[in-house]
């Protein structure tokens, strides 16, 4: 048989790079970068490069899960849509519709995530729909929807190559948007220049002009100093201000004060943020990229009114090379929440509140669909604990891994009576599910991914699914028709894209064949810009004049003390990806780091005598977990960093669920805890034997 190259998208990052998947005798004999590929231009990072490992028929899921007492068994499709049908009915008529969820995937496509929320709202008939985005970005979308009017990225990956500087707040590009951070690297050694605010040493942060070392959450009390500093120095863009924004009276007078105490608050002296606030206001072009440096704190909506604020008083946005761009993590993050994935929203953010919406949704499906928003992620948790919540579907997500307090998570979990869990792989989510579903991989069905720069892109299938895997929105619809419901009866992917384009008026103009042909179309794609968008807000807002609104410092919910005398922050690394799910089937990307790992200042190491590479448990209120040391200057003292990919040495044991209000976005930044060495030759132990002890009673 012949050899047949697909082209498609890599199924881990937002930046969406082109990936050609290459099949002979429907095996993947390889993954190769598309070369002329407009954001990734024939590169790949090496998850990119390892992402057959991750969907390797090897330890997939291929069929249908169903438990019993004795652990899972397999049963056919029809028994498990029939067990899942008559669970969800009996909780529908014993407690109403409330007491049912969906969480989707930013991992799964938008044809999948559209059929998840249309499966709560139009055939459940509730709201109760989230996904990964609310612990990610969804202070970016309440945020930047309050001050822009659109919660995106709003400029393009090609504009880090024509800008005079890059400011990153709070993001690490090179190991998380590995891509992009190649592009800011060639940008930098071309003399564009380049400042890094975070409280770690970065790679980009050691190539930086400037290293803004702020001390951990203390975001707005820096970036309102920068603004105090433009409005005292008239570095503002008068002309923009006069014409594009309102607010600038009381955005001035409420950073009156804000020089005050600043250098202790954030550690940052007044010369450092004079000469940033310099260098940001007086380029002619200057772009923000932000992440989860400001988004995970109890303040993440107000850290991103903060940044935006930055941006407006300076007129840094709607021209090439400038703007305010979160860079959104997964890659289907955007789409998910396009989709309207989210508990408040319909697909394209039209406002489930808003009787309008309701009837325009409502009209569309021929159906009635509910009045209030729905729960968050994490409120569907604390509904369930509370005895208010009972039957809950998830796909393409481990939240017993990458959701904050493990311990409360999985408690919760076990009290649902229907937890249904579609996967390819067995994680620790899935192994707590009554019915486990298998679903097939990006490579195995098409759709569409929206990429961080809003670029929507074709999932082109290249492979059958493995064993009796199905597509997410074939097992969503075929979960409706048990229900009773034809709703989701769609003839293929394609026809799922049509229905999203006619109601969801970002994405009113596109369709396949022209997605295919312009190599992507970045929204608002619609019929005044049927070829797409590069640039947000260029002559206006969607809500006319842009908003500086005021926002004060707000202290992290945990503070250091003499019990747990550390401040706790949690990253990424390069080589592994999320729960690790995928990117630990590599034995590429698995010798590259070993699991867990306490980064730690060797001051703080030598003060409890910890040495490099010993054993060491890290204990919170919640939690505790034992993994090794790794001593480096890349964090000051008295901070330490975890990152949060390895089930044996969960992260999540120890994060507090203290949340932003709006967005109720837990502080996964930032928690405290202690230190100890283990005795020495001792092993970290892994969290299941470190669980199994406390069961009975040892520990
Ligand atoms: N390799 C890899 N790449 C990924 C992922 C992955 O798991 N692995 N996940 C993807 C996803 S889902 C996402 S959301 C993105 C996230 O990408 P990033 O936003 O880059 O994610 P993090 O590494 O969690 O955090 C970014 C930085 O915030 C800094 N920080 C912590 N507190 C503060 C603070 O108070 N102020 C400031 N200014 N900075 C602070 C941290 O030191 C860290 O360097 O990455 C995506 N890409
Ligand atoms: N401590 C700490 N915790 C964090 C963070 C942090 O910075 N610190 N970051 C948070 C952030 S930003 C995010 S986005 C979350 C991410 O948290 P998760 O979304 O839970 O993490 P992923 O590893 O992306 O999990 C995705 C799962 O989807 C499966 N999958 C992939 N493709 C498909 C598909 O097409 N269909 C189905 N059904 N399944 C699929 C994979 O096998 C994998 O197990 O973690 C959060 N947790
Ligand atoms: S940068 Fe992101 S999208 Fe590109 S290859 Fe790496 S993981 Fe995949
Ligand atoms: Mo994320």
């Amino acid at each position: 048989m012949t050899v047949q190259v697909t082209p498609t998208i890599c199924p881990f990052c937002g930046v969406g790079c082109g990936i050609d998947l290459r099949t002979e005798n429907n095996k993947l004999i390889s993954v190769e970068p598309q070369l002329d590929h407009p954001v990734s231009r024939g590169q790949l990072c090496t998850k990119g490069w390892n992402s057959a490992y991750g969907i390797d028929p090897i330890n997939r899921i291929t069929h249908p899960l169903i438990r019993t007492a004795q652990g899972f068994r397999q049963a056919s499709w029809d028994e498990a849509l029939e067990t899942i049908a008559d669970g969800l009915k009996q909780i529908l008529v014993e407690s109403g519709p409330q007491a049912t969820g969906i969480i989707s995937s930013a991992r799964a496509t938008n044809e999948d995530n559209y059929a998840a929320q249309k499966l709560a709202r139009a055939v459940l008939k509730t709201n109760n729909v989230d996904h990964c985005a609310r612990i990610c970005h969804s202070p970016t979308v309440a945020g930047l929807s309050q001050t822009l009017g659109s919660g995106a990225m709003t400029n393009s990956a090609a504009d880090l190559l024509e800008t005079d500087l890059i400011l990153v707040f709070g993001a690490d590009p090179t190991e998380n948007h590995s891509i992009l951070g190649g592009h800011i690297m060639r940008a930098h050694l071309e003399g564009t220049k380049l400042i890094v605010a975070d409280p770690r040493c970065t790679r980009l942060a050691k190539l930086a002009d400037s290293h803004l070392q702020l001390k951990l959450g203390s975001n707005i009390a820096l970036l309102n100093a920068m603004v105090k500093t433009i409005l005292d120095n008239g570095w503002q863009d008068k002309k923009f201000l006069d014409q594009r924004c309102e607010g600038l009276e009381q955005l001035t007078a409420s950073v009156a004060n804000a020089l005050e105490g600043v250098e202790e608050t954030t550690g940052i002296s007044l010369p450092e943020i004079e000469s940033a606030a310099k260098a940001y206001s007086q380029s002619k072009r200057a772009m923000i990229l932000y992440g989860m440096g400001i988004t995970q704190y109890v303040s993440g909506t107000n850290n991103v009114i903060a940044l935006s604020n930055l941006a407006l008083i300076c007129g840094q946005i709607g021209r090439e090379g400038t703007g305010v761009n979160p860079l959104r993590g997964q890659n289907n993050v955007q789409g998910a929440c396009d989709m309207g994935c989210l508990p408040n929203v319909y697909p394209g953010y039209q406002k489930v509140d808003n009787p309008e919406a309701r009837a325009k949704f409502s009209q569309y499906w021929k159906t009635e669909v509910p009045e209030h928003p729905g729960l968050t992620s994490m409120g569907m948790t604390k509904a369930t604990l509370a005895g208010e919540f009972r039957g809950l579907i998830l796909f393409g997500e481990d939240p017993v891994v990458t959701d904050p307090d493990q311990n409360l998570v999985k408690r919760a979990f076990s009290k649902l009576d229907l937890l249904v869990v579609a996967e390819l792989t067995m994680t620790d989510t899935a192994r707590m599910a009554d019915v486990v579903l298998p679903a097939a991989s990006f490579a195995e069905k098409s759709g569409t991914f929206t990429n961080c720069e809003r670029r929507v892109q074709h999932v082109q299938q290249a492979l059958p699914p493995v064993g009796e895997a199905r597509t997410d929105w074939q097992w969503l619809a075929a979960i409706a028709q048990q229900l009773g419901s034809d709703q989701l009866d769609w003839h293929d992917s394609e026809a799922v894209f049509r229905e999203i384009t006619q109601i969801t008026p970002n994405y009113s103009a596109m369709n396949y064949t022209k997605i295919d042909q312009l190599q992507g179309l970045q929204w608002p794609c619609n019929h005044e810009t049927p070829e797409g968008t590069a640039i947000l807000h260029k002559d206006t807002f969607p809500i006319g004049k842009a908003r500086l609104i005021p926002v004060h410092p707000i202290d992290i919910d945990e503070l250091a003390d003499n019990e747990y005398p550390l401040l706790l922050t949690t990253n990424r690394l390069h080589f592994h990806y999320g729960c690790g799910s995928m990117t630990r089937k590599s034995p590429l990307l698995e010798r590259e780091t070993p699991a867990g790992l306490l980064f730690i200042n060797p001051a703080d190491a030598n003060d409890l005598g910890v040495t490099h590479r010993s054993a060491v448990g890290i204990r919170s209120r919640r939690g505790y977990v034992e993994t090794r040391a790794m001593l480096t200057d890349d964090l000051p003292p008295g901070l330490v960093c975890m990152p949060y990919h390895f089930r044996e040495a969960p992260s999540n044991q120890l994060t507090n669920t203290a949340q932003d209000p709006l967005t109720k976005m837990p502080e996964l930044k930032a928690c405290a805890v202690s230190v100890q060495p283990l005795e020495p030759g001792m092993s970290p132990r892994p969290i299941d034997e470190i669980s199994a002890l406390k069961v009975e009673g040892v520990k």
